[in-house]
């Protein structure tokens, strides 16, 4: 009989993921709802998403802080994710006011960028998490040494030998700092990645979790502890380089939703017989490439490290709660153990009947359908054309803090928010013409270009201009622009796609993206053009990016996700691993 497993929930994000990661290991649950319900929990699991201070204050609220600090003291099985695990500690630098559990010494410090440290926050990707010789082997803890976890956040507790020594379980290195990504005592196990996105590795660790059986280990009558150990500083830090697995998803003419993909955005077919004076013969149907669950999990089998669906229909007959994306995701977040991205018409809405849903309402409801991130396009435009106004106005405030971005980056951590970006390069000869002052930043001189540049492009130059709605309109906001102005505005993390790359199988426009990750400190998804395994370790040897984006090839099953990542490995770049 398996014991009676609780999950608390203080309404943060998404929960979901980890409710499909029991079901999927074949344990049932049920809610902390209020503290009486503690007493009945033989098992406990605290999914935090998001800020920590928040999830103090609502613990506080709803009477559970004090309730929950016992029973992590009478040591219950317990196990902290994220934020879950943060508490554990006495304060976090997010929140100085509102105090953990004081369980652990330590507290959570924002990581730090520098000049001899450029690394992007926030850390959002896979790493490794390094078992600690000193750390206890009890079956409850199955963090392994050669898998790799899903880690987003801001906040870290630094890895302090003395002080944590009988508490670290694991570390891991990002950047130049070393902080604890697991921590277990007794049956007290907290983890600052997230297992129920880490794929089959974290499903198994949540397995021995469950299905070691509960032990009463009271925090205070551990009272043996290991000789502390020390950890030096890695050349690499232990960050692998990210796969993702990019589906568009519209409607096609028969209001089913398919997996399309644009040819410098135009999804539709060519025509089928343009001579044809007959219209049906030569209409020119949407590309339909497969049905979006039933691809996105076969990717997730094949080893894509993150799943991003883009609604490139905009449901504007369909109420919020009718949306079918929303159901596509949570459709989705049943079998699919990796971060899901979702992308398309994400801003303010009014439903058919003329009530409004804010931007952050609509994320919301796709956070509560699983998804771990959303991703603004238009919008994003939007709002650095009125902040780039506001900055030559001096209107104040500046920051209005009503965008999209900002309201949903406040609410949910700016990890949860990526912003699109959809660049059209703009030719011009750099003998006779130059684009106006403000988007010089911007430019890129054929002569100097990088990989993937034709011989009639050398002897040009371009610039980037940014697109709304899908690339159908030009705006006066270049990609440096709005890379720097969403990054201001709260965005965690930037997907660059290239209108004139995709679909073309040439290649990432290397420049583009060298040009925007060089302009901000967030990290940046390459994305458009993918067509053989050997572009990918090209555009991670030409720009350092975080990630890469295939979509067609991928599709079309032309490049199967293996063979991107075997190159890779021969070519000594990180990459995930699942479990052996
Ligand atoms: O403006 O917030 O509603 O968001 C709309 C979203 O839909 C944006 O992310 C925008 O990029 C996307 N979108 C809109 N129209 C299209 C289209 O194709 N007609 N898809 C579209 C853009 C870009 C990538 C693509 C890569 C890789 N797709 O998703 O998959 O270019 O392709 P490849 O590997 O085949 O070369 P909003």
């Amino acid at each position: 009989m398996a014991d009676r497993l609780f999950i608390l929930d203080y309404g943060g994000g998404n929960t979901r993921s980890l409710t499909n990661s029991i079901k999927r290991l074949g344990y049932e649950f049920e809610w902390v709802k209020e503290p009486k319900d503690l007493a009945n929990a033989e098992k406990l699991i605290f999914p935090g998403v998001g800020n920590c201070g928040q999830a103090v204050k609502s613990l506080h609220n709803s009477g559970l802080f004090e309730p929950l600090r016992q029973y992590v003291l009478s040591g219950k099985p317990y196990f902290g994710i994220c934020i879950g695990m943060q508490v554990l500690f006495e304060t976090s630098a997010e929140s100085p006011q509102d105090k953990g559990f004081g369980v652990i010494p330590g507290s959570a410090a924002k990581f730090t960028t520098s000049a001899v440290d450029p690394k992007r926050v926030p850390h959002m990707g896979w790493s490794a998490a390094r078992r600690l010789s000193n750390s206890s082997q009890n079956p409850i803890n199955g963090v392994r040494d050669d898998c790799h976890y899903y880690f987003v956040h801001s906040y870290a507790v630094p890895y302090n030998p003395s002080k944590l020594a009988g508490w670290a379980s694991t570390i891991t290195q990002y950047g130049k700092e070393i902080f604890v990504s697991s921590v277990q005592r007794g049956s007290v196990l907290g983890t600052q990645f997230h297992p129920e996105k880490s794929g089959e590795a974290g499903l198994d660790l949540l397995n021995s979790f469950l299905k070691t059986k509960a032990e009463l280990n009271p925090l205070k009558s551990l009272t043996s502890y290991p000789e502390p150990v020390d950890v030096e500083l890695n050349e690499k830090d232990d960050l692998v380089k990210r796969i993702v697995a990019c589906l568009d998803v519209r409607s096609n003419d028969n209001g089913d939703l398919v997996v399309t993909k644009g040819d410098q955005y135009d999804v539709r077919e060519d025509d089928n017989n343009p001579e044809s004076t007959d219209a049906a013969s030569s209409k020119r149907e949407v590309r339909n490439l497969g049905k979006p669950v039933e691809l996105a999990r076969r990717y997730f089998s094949e080893g894509a490290d993150e799943v991003v669906f883009l609604n490139i229909t905009s449901f504007r007959n369909s109420p919020l709660g009718d949306q079918p994306m929303l159901e596509l995701v949570k459709a989705a977040a049943e079998t699919i153990f990796v971060p899901l991205t979702i992308g398309g018409g994400i801003r303010d809405m009014v439903d058919p009947d003329g009530t409004r849903h804010s931007a952050s309402e609509v994320a919301h409801a796709y956070f509560r359908s699983g998804a771990d991130k959303v991703s603004i396009g238009s919008d994003a435009v939007y709002a650095v054309e009125e902040l780039l106004n506001r900055i030559k106005t001096n209107t104040q405030p500046i920051l209005t803090g009503q965008s999209a971005i900002e309201t949903i980056s406040a609410g949910y951590g700016a990890q949860a928010v990526v912003v699109s970006i959809d660049p059209k390069r703009v030719y011009f000869n750099p003998n006779s013409e130059k684009p106006s002052e403000e988007h010089l930043p911007s430019v890129i001189y054929g002569k100097d270009a990088k990989a993937n540049t034709t011989d009639e492009e050398r002897k040009l130059a371009w610039w980037y201009q940014c697109t709304v709605q899908g690339g159908r309109s030009y705006r006066d906001v270049d990609v440096v622009q709005l890379a720097k102005g969403v990054e201001s505005l709260g965005a965690g993390e930037i997907l660059l796609n290239s209108i004139d790359r995709d679909g073309s199988k040439r290649g990432f426009d290397v420049d583009l993206i060298q040009l925007v990750r060089e302009s901000v400190s967030i990290p940046v998804v390459a994305s458009s053009g993918a067509g053989e395994a050997q572009h990918f370790a090209q555009v991670f040897d030409a720009t350092n990016v975080e990630a890469a984006l295939g979509a067609g090839a991928f599709h079309r099953k032309e490049l199967p996700i293996e063979d991107v990542k075997n190159d890779m490995r021969q070519k000594g770049l990180k990459v995930r691993t699942e479990l052996p």
